[in-house]
């Protein structure tokens, strides 16, 4: 790995684009089209630390693959004539069917400027609420139980009390993978301070789990059981804060009467554990509760953020130092998203749509004639009306609906049938801008200039570094231009994102004259310079020069009464179970990022997980029939995914765990919302893409294969899934029809025609190696057989381009050790090297093994993995 030469002063300072810690970068273009990077030491979020995708952000910013002109109809068409053509089909579809037949579909990761165009334009000129965003997948809970407590979408905390709690508890939360920079800031504060506890609250086993104090293995679905159980036990404990509820609080005994009568059970927590956890929350004053998707995304995930606000508010632990609840966000501007009003429900600056007088504010500061009076569509319905044709014309900028909402078969047929649809994204070949009529080039990441918010309030500055790819524009630029053509120029004649932000925060000093919390009017002033240089800053910020704090710590909330809420909730009854069928859970990995249209690019961020995979426990798969590394199809009356079967048991019996991130770029079939229903929660709308019922069956090929390439191949079999390597490629294949010859399908699979094929084909054990040789170097390897096929797929990999003697024995000889999958992907350490080592060299600790082999010595996003390395090396040791 290169050592890299950047400092603040020669290098650009901006944002990492992933998770919603909000990581502070510094980059400098490498010379060769990509970009060094290293973590801000100056940025409050990390304070100099990156995660493995951070680090891996300059190998993402290449320009191969990236949509350099506007596309009309899959074909190049000038910016004059997409634009006109978008301008014309908006104006005519309202026109001729009003404007609730048009939809804006937008994103989290689109900049604070972008967005507040975005809902401008929609809100305030085109008549119609119906924009809505990825948030709502994802955050639309959080809001709705923030707004139904507190009175506003407001995040009390920040990331220093995770640091100074005494007991931290991760609901729903995979910290270790998800939020891997904050995670390693509570390992280190824990580090120094041994007597705070971290407890993990999870239906499975995860690296956070792993590495908590204690691992709450709640059934799924039951949150609201047991924190409504905590709440009557700081009751019964004499744990109220009676001063802060009498001063503070409204509902406490409605909410007190539900939760007594709520059976803890359900949880499945045995009850010593629970006795544990309830006794250590009680007697923990500094106690931070942390939580994410295994709370949202339920169909009744409000009510769950609403039982634990409820334990905060009961104790009064909010607003002061190391307590409080912490929603962390998932998108890098999820939270600059919610401020901006991008959900269909809310307007600019936390205002509400339905309010009269909000509607009358923000109509009379953009000087709107058109604002609705309604909430408009979310994202669920939305795309419900666009199957039934009641919108006709939609605009998806920087999400991959197609892939990532539920349903996502019906949700591709509804764009690919909606009479007009535009993307704006950095691709045409995701599986969303594949149906649209009108694609549209945005400069990506390194190339944009704007705002984001992260999970702790804090606003930094994305700045460019790199020139733009192509014809490409910014989003901002792009939805304004539109507007402008459609006869606004007045409103939208911005030329920087400083006079958007500025606009912006002069609005937020109006909301906060409401009483709305959201206030950076201290920043409205800020000349095109000062923006350029703004220092990462937390609002509320109502005057120049000051930065916010922890929110609440007067006891004063945004309701009339200045007084929270407290929810009386009730525990919903799970479905009944179909018999046959398994509870799938889904999320993230490590190391790639949603639908991996930037993160696949990465050859390191490949290595750790190189295909689709279902988690499921060793007693279901010995009853349906499944081995390791089998194939397995995944289905629901909605749809199917094939993916690879991972036994373990992490996961519990009658529960399943598949990632979200495949695609149809990177799988035959990986998609895994295709068999997601649709319930929502009936307050925030969010999804629930945490409980699905599923069929599993063995998808029984005939043959199994892994092939390496230096070039991508196309795969026209049943089953395939392809990964980026630092030499090419790798591909893991199957097939419903054994190939009559495997010289001729190697020949048609690799379409080399000047390579030189060896092969080794046995007939009795039907297996087949084929080896493409090309001016002496290995180009393409091919290993099949009636079973998955056993070979060390590394070692066969790093073969490629060197002249590969050994690539028909598809593994390494005695003297060359085997790596083994990928741990570390900053330094390419596999498991077998670091097992190795661990036994060899006596390692004790993670830090030992970053001395003997640098694995978890840079981004250390795999020290949970390697802590668990040791765990698993010691216990085998002690067993022997
Ligand atoms: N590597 C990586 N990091 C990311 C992302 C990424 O794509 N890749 N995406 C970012 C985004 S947008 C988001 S929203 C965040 C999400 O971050 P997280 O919410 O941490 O991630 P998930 O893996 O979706 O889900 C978290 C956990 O919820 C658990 N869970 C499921 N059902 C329940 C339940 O009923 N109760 C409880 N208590 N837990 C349950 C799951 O088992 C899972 O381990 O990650 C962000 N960070
Ligand atoms: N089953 C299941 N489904 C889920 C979830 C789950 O846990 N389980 N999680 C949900 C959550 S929390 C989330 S956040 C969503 C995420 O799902 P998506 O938002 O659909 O996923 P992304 O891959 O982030 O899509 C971003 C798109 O924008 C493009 N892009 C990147 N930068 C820019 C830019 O600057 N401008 C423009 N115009 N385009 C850009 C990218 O190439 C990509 O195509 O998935 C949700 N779906
Ligand atoms: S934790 Fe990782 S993905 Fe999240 S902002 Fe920081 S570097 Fe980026
Ligand atoms: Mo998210």
């Amino acid at each position: 790995m290169k050592d890299f030469d950047l400092s603040p002063a020669n290098a650009t300072c901006t944002t990492c684009p992933y998770c919603g810690t909000g990581c502070g970068v510094l980059a400098a273009p490498d010379g060769a089209g990509g970009l060094t990077i290293k973590g801000d030491p100056t940025h409050p979020a990390n304070a100099g630390r990156l995660c493995s995708k951070g680090s891996a952000l300059g190998e993402t910013v290449a320009s191969d693959g990236r949509l350099l002109t506007p596309q009309i109809d899959n074909r190049p068409a000038s910016w004059d004539h997409a634009l006109d053509l978008v301008a014309s089909r908006f104006s005519e579809t309202i026109a001729k069917h009003g404007p609730d037949s048009v939809a804006f579909y937008v994103s989290g990761q689109l900049l604070t400027e972008d967005y507040y165009v975005a809902n401008k334009l929609i809100k305030g000129f085109l008549g119609t609420a119906n924009i809505d965003t990825n948030s709502r997948l994802c955050m639309a809970s959080t809001v709705a139980g923030h707004k139904r407590a507190f009175g506003t979408d407001t995040v009390p905390g920040t990331y220093e009390d995770l640091e100074q709690a005494d007991l931290v508890v991760l609901v729903g939360s995979n910290l270790a993978w998800c939020h891997p920079v904050l995670y390693q800031r509570l390992a280190a504060a824990k580090a120094t301070r041994p007597n705070m506890r971290v407890i993990a609250v999870d239906p499975r086993r995860t690296a956070t789990t792993d590495l908590a104090d204690m691992h709450l293995a709640i059934n799924a679905g039951t949150d609201v059981a047991l924190f409504n159980r905590l709440l009557s036990e700081i009751h019964e404990q004499g744990a109220v804060n009676a001063e802060f509820v009498t001063g503070h609080v409204t509902g406490f005994d409605a909410a007190l009467d539900a939760a007594s009568s709520t059976d803890v059970t359900v949880t499945g927590i045995p009850h010593a554990q629970l006795t544990e956890f309830l006794n250590l929350w009680i007697r923990s004053e500094r106690v931070v509760t942390v939580f994410s998707q295994g709370v949202n995304q339920s169909d009744h995930g409000t009510d769950k953020v609403n039982a634990i606000l409820n334990c905060h508010l009961a104790t009064g632990r909010i607003g002061q130092p190391g307590m409080g609840p912490l929603s962390v966000t998932g998108q890098p501007n999820a939270m600059g998203g919610r401020e901006v009003g991008g959900l269909a429900n809310m307007l600019a600056c936390h205002l509400d749509i339905e309010n009269p007088e909000h509607r009358a504010l923000v109509g009379g500061f953009w000087n709107a004639p058109n604002l609705p009076d309604h909430a408009g569509l979310k994202a669920v319905d939305m795309f419900r009306a666009v199957s039934e044709g009641r919108i006709k014309a939609l605009w998806v900028m920087c999400t991959n609906p197609a892939v990532s909402l539920p349903q996502a078969d019906f949700v591709r047929d509804a764009i690919a049938n909606c009479d007009f649809t535009v993307v704006s994204d950095l691709t045409a070949t995701t599986d969303t801008a594949c149906l649209a009529n009108v694609v549209l080039p945005a400069t990506g990441w390194g190339e944009k200039d704007g705002t984001v918010t992260n999970s702790d309030r804090v606003i930094s500055r994305q700045r460019a570094v790199l020139p733009k790819t192509g014809q490409s524009r910014h989003d901002w630029d792009i939805i304004s231009d539109v507007a402008r053509r459609m006869g606004w120029q007045d409103a939208f004649d911005y030329s920087t994102p400083a006079e958007i932000f500025r606009e912006y925060a002069a609005l937020s000093g109006l909301a906060a004259a409401q009483g709305k919390d959201f206030d950076i009017s201290g920043l409205s002033d800020l000349t095109n310079s000062e923006y350029d240089a703004l220092h990462p800053t937390r609002w509320p910020i109502p005057t120049r020069g000051t930065s916010g704090d922890r929110m609440f710590a007067d006891g004063r909330f945004f309701t009339p009464s200045t007084r929270a809420n407290m929810l009386a909730l009730t525990q919903s009854s799970a479905p009944p179970a179909v018999r046959g069928t398994y509870r799938l859970n889904t999320g993230r990995i490590r190391d790639q990022w949603h639908t991996m249209t930037r993160t696949a690019l990465s050859p390191r961020l490949n290595q750790h997980t190189g295909e689709p995979f279902l988690e499921i426990h060793p007693q279901d798969a010995l009853a349906i029939g499944l081995k390791a590394a089998d194939l397995t199809k995944v289905e629901s009356r909605h749809g199917y995914a094939i993916l690879r079967v991972l036994i373990t048991d992490r996961v519990r019996p009658g529960a399943v765990f598949a990632p979200i991130h495949w695609t149809s770029e990177y799988a035959s079939a990986g998609r895994i919302c295709t068999v997601i229903p649709s319930a929502t929660d009936p307050i925030s709308g969010q999804p629930d893409t945490k409980a699905a019922q599923v069929s599993i069956t063995p998808f029984a090929p005939t043959w199994y294969g892994f092939a390496v390439s230096s070039s991508r191949l196309s795969p026209d079999t049943g089953y395939w899934a392809a990964a980026r390597h630092p030499s090419g490629w790798r591909t893991e294949l199957a097939g419903q029809n054994t190939p009559d010859s495997w010289e001729t399908f190697a020949q048609t699979l690799f379409a080399a025609q000047d390579a030189t094929f060896s092969s080794v084909i046995d007939q009795t054990r039907r297996t087949a190696r084929v080896a493409l040789h090309q001016n002496g170097q290995l180009i393409g390897a091919l290993y099949a057989a009636p079973n998955p096929v056993a070979v060390s797929r590394s070692y066969v990999a790093n073969l490629l381009g060197s002249p590969g003697r050994t690539a028909l024995a598809g593994h390494p000889g005695a003297d060359q050790p085997d790596p083994g999958t990928t741990i570390c992907a900053c330094f390419n350490v596999g498991v077998n090297t670091i097992l190795n080592a661990i036994t060899t060299q006596d390692l004790l600790s993670v830090e030992q093994i970053g001395v003997a082999l640098s694995a978890g010595s840079n981004c250390g996003s795999c020290k949970p993995e390697l802590a668990a390395l040791l765990t698993s090396a010691r216990t085998k040791t002690a067993a022997e």
